[in-house]
């Protein structure tokens, strides 16, 4: 039996509610229907936004009679929770809200979203969900580097895992050193934040002179933000973990609508609580499963703030296949991109996550790069400045040069765009605490 297989719980205990997340298709749609059901009843008698929305669409909450009957129901996006900032849409007085959390609002207005003590304990049971399928225990001791606060990374993934009975350290993020000290003294099993900063404490720790074998870290839950399967290799082998990916949104819930489990091959939507659709971003229309489009997300038990067929503009397929961990729900691919991340350069669309693959494939290159676009004249240009090995920097100037023809080869034949490489030198690229910024936009519209 390999090191990795006798750190891992047994399967049975990689479920946490095996009743909910293994029922029958059947089971589980007939579920979803009633919980349907009762949502656009909710909203409808209790958020004027909605009625007037579903007055306006012809449509009744007694029409919603299948779960297709979803796609008569209108979209609702985030303009719309702008427009109803703060409280507009909450289908619960203040009273029974019991906690509060917003969106970031760097592109705008933040997005205010509200908890009843149920969608609080819904909510850490959902978390729970991902948690296990991620190989944590109440054995574990789970180190939290997502900020607390307004976001619900932090808060939403220490409640998971209190509820499971692990031990919680919220560290929240930032001051890295003392991040890399904390894990080696508490004996942190159990990893948590962003792919982009866990890679920062990973290199921080290798700064430190502290050694993967010095903590005792087993897995890593990330999440909050686009990634590629290169670059959870990449904190895999550095780290020495095995790490999982988790999706959600704060509008929706915040961490816990989906996650992976073990097998590490799509994320498990919690469907019993989210009925997940995919769209064509463009048209709107309903895509067949196995297609990627934008993930569409109606809440089936949200009482705070539930959302009929949020946009949540994040690209994604759907995948129904069996599983062997067992669980029934379908998977939804790791995200893409945004449908508003997307760089349409020179009439060619591509998300910065197909250009991270491609570098983090290119050896001597490391998993640091931003992505400039600017305009010259009528002509979109991209610069991929990228770190390089320290080797490599100290190294030839021909090596250099070499290498920047070969990534921008590389990115031109897999994603047919050419850019302008400038490879930089260790440690210039500002580290990210949080989500990562990898693009900057220098034009003007
Ligand atoms: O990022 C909630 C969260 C916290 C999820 C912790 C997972 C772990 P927001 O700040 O509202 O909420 O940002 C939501 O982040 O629409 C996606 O674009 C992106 N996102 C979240 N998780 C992933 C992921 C939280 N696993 C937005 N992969 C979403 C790719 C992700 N993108």
């Amino acid at each position: 039996m390999s090191t990795l297989k006798r750190r891992l719980p047994p399967l049975k205990h990689r479920l946490w509610d095996p009743k909910a997340e293994t029922m029958s298709r059947e089971e589980l749609e007939k579920l979803q229907l009633e919980r349907l059901q009762a949502t656009v009843r909710r909203v409808y008698e209790r958020v004027p936004f909605y009625r007037e929305k579903l007055d306006n669409a012809g449509v009744k909450p007694e029409d919603i009679r299948t779960l297709e009957d979803v796609q008569k129901l209108p979209f609702t996006c985030k303009d719309d929770m702008r427009a109803a900032y703060p409280y507009g849409l909450f289908a619960a007085p203040l009273k029974d809200i019991v906690r509060i959390h917003a969106s970031s609002g760097t592109t705008g207005l933040s997005t205010v979203v509200g908890y009843t003590r149920r969608d609080l304990r819904n909510w850490s049971d959902l978390v729970a969900r991902l948690l296990t399928a991620g190989g944590v225990t109440r054995h574990d001791v789970v180190h939290i580097s997502f900020g607390y606060g307004l976001f619900t990374g932090g808060f939403g993934l220490h409640q998971g895992s209190e509820r499971i009975g692990a031990s919680v350290i919220p560290v929240s993020s930032g001051n890295t050193e003392r991040q890399v000290r904390l894990m080696k003294d508490f004996g942190a099993t159990a990893l948590v934040g962003t792919p982009s900063y866990a890679l920062h404490i990973a290199e921080t720790m290798y700064e430190m002179g502290v050694s993967p074998d010095e903590l005792s870290l087993r897995v890593g839950l990330f999440g909050a933000e686009p990634s590629s399967e290169t670059l959870r290799r990449e904190i895999e082998a550095k780290l020495q973990i095995l790490a999982t990916d988790n999706y959600g949104l704060s509008e929706v819930m915040g961490p816990g609508v989906s996650g992976e489990c073990l097998n590490k091959n799509g994320l498990h939507i919690n469907e019993d609580h989210f009925l997940a659709e995919i769209i064509n971003p463009e048209t709107g229309e309903a895509l067949p499963e196995g297609y990627t489009g934008e993930l569409v997300l109606t809440t089936l038990t949200k009482e705070g703030i539930p959302l009929l067929r949020y946009r949540t503009r994040d690209l994604t397929r759907l995948d129904s296949s069996p599983c062997s961990c067992g669980r029934t729900f379908r998977r939804m691919a790791r995200v893409q991109g945004r449908t508003d991340d997307m760089m349409i350069i020179r009439g060619v669309n591509v998300f910065p996550s197909q250009i991270e693959n491609v570098l983090l494939e290119i050896e001597g290159v490391e998993p640091h790069y931003e992505l400039v676009l600017d305009r010259v004249g009528a002509l979109d240009t991209l610069e991929i400045r990228v770190e390089v090995t320290p080797e490599i920097f100290e190294g030839r100037m021909a090596g250099l040069v070499e290498l920047e023809k070969k990534i921008c080869h590389k990115v031109q034949s897999e994603c047919g765009i050419t850019p302008t490489v400038s490879l930089v030198e260790p440690k210039s690229i500002q580290r990210s605490q949080g989500k990562a910024k990898r693009v900057i936009d220098k034009r003007v519209f």
